[in-house]
């Protein structure tokens, strides 16, 4: 039997050995008992809807109530950004950012961190500042904020928007970038040390038509952190959408091409400018596109009401300006409640390690990950243990030519030469087999580490 999409919708039961069989992308039928909600209906098939909220707003009636029926992601609209959590070097703020993540927790919603480090939105101290010293500062304001938020974040925004628009695919300039090509992988593996379970997502705009060469550029990126084994998890299309920069055709092709790469697709900033059945059109087109990638794990508006956004007169939102529902609410919710269809992606994921010792039962080993530039580098050091369980355990490093300026997830004796580094207490146990990471950051050189493990 010859089975067309249309059949295929009448017989759900069959569809689904028909989908198996024959490899096909189908949406399935909308559930019997349609949710009400947007985050209940994205929750059917395992996905978030989220929002960008900000703090000043958590004391608007109309505006908390809708924040805490509709949605199960939230963002943090400004108030985890460098300039909000680190207004003066080494002083951290985190008072607003926390009345976000505290009111989300509290009514069982997630969190996505934005952002970690990005060219805009820099306190005025590192403006103006090049170098080391801002690789520095930059790698201690990803780890501390990462840190202070760690189990509390599922998806941060390592690094936001470091493409440049235009033909050429490549970086955008940037005090950040004239720090050597290597910050980005640098700030994720920081971030991976300080938060080992918080998906590392790096976050763009204008990147959802596959043939931009911006798009193009970031993929590569992606492509190449896999194949290296740079810590990345999830790629963020904020998809910020009017006449000008409109949802494009091939938009579903983009979302499927990177998650093909192994990691996640999130769409983390929608809006679409516009009103009634057109704007509806489109932002169901973008919530099938998301349902139809299976690695495509949910999506975030960027604000609540139309008059929460950061570019109101475009009416770009699911709520109107009083916190009425718009078509565009109900062809979201409708093409949620539709749930999504599958595609064939297979996982592969490929981790790249020097070990310079292999675990012996009851004992532990220990391999190095450095990343090093003109003036400084980067360790992540990896604990693993034996055919025992760690109940506690000590690494020894070498620092030949290099200092420690900063350090994560252990506690260190001595900054050159030999350095010996204990667990924190949050990372002693390590089971049979397992392993945990810690880190350190330097100045000069961190060749010849030669990291060494024992079991305390
Ligand atoms: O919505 C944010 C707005 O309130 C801020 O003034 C602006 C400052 O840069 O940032 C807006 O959010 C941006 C997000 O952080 C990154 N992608 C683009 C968003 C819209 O400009």
């Amino acid at each position: 039997m010859k089975l067309t999409s249309k059949s295929v919708a009448l017989i759900p039961i069959i569809a689904t050995v028909a989908t198996a069989a024959i490899g096909a992308t189908l949406i399935a039928p909308p559930a019997a008992n349609a949710a009400t909600t947007l985050g209940a209906a994205a929750q059917q098939s395992g996905r978030y809807f989220g929002t960008a909220v900000a703090a000043n707003k958590l004391g608007d009636s109309t505006y908390a109530g809708i924040l805490n029926r509709e949605f199960d992601m939230v963002t943090a609209e400004n108030e985890m950004k460098m300039d909000a959590t680190e207004p003066n070097q080494g002083q951290f703020s985190y008072g607003n950012a926390d009345r976000i993540v505290n009111q989300a927790r509290n009514q069982g919603k997630r969190v996505r961190g934005h952002a970690l480090a990005w060219h805009s939105q820099q306190p005025g101290w590192m403006q103006n500042m090049s170098g080391s010293a801002l690789r520095n500062a930059m790698l201690n304001h990803v780890t501390q904020v990462a840190t202070y938020y760690r189990g509390k974040i599922y998806a941060w925004d390592v690094v936001n928007e470091a493409f440049a628009d235009g033909s050429g695919g490549g970086r955008r300039d940037s005090n950040l970038q004239r720090t050597g090509n290597d910050w980005i992988e640098v700030a994720f593996r920081a971030a991976r040390a300080a938060d080992p379970n918080a998906k590392l997502c790096y976050n763009d705009y204008n990147t959802d038509d596959w043939s931009h060469a911006k798009t193009q550029g970031v993929y590569r990126m992606v492509q190449d952190f896999k194949s290296r084994g740079v810590p990345i998890d999830c790629v963020g299309f904020q998809s910020h959408f009017n006449n000008n920069s409109p949802v494009p055709s091939n938009y579903q092709t983009t979302l499927q091409n990177f998650a093909n790469l192994g990691v996640d697709v999130q769409i983390t900033e929608l809006d679409i400018e516009g009103s009634g059945s057109t704007q509806a059109q489109r932002y169901q087109t973008v919530t099938r596109a998301c349902l139809a990638v299976s690695r495509c794990t949910g999506i975030t508006v960027w604000g609540i009401r139309d008059s929460d956004s950061w570019r109101a007169s475009g009416t770009p939102l699911l709520f109107d300006n009083s916190g009425n529902k718009k078509a565009a609410y109900n062809s979201t919710l409708d093409a949620l409640n539709a749930g999504g269809g599958t595609d064939p992606t297979t996982t592969t994921t490929t981790t790249t390690t020097t070990t310079s010792n292999d675990p012996v039962p009851g004992a532990c080993s220990a391999s190095v990950s450095l990343n090093q530039w003109n003036e400084g580098f980067v360790a992540t050091i990896k604990v693993t243990a034996g055919s025992s369980a760690l109940r506690g355990w000590k690494v020894t490093t070498t620092l030949s030519n290099g200092t420690v300026t900063g350090s994560w997830s252990a506690t260190r004796s001595g900054n050159s030469g030999t350095v010996t580094w204990s667990n924190v207490d949050y990372n002693a146990n390590v089971p049979a087999g397992g392993s945990t990471e810690f880190g350190f950051q330097g100045s000069g050189s961190g060749a010849g580490l030669n990291p060494a493990c024992t079991a305390s």
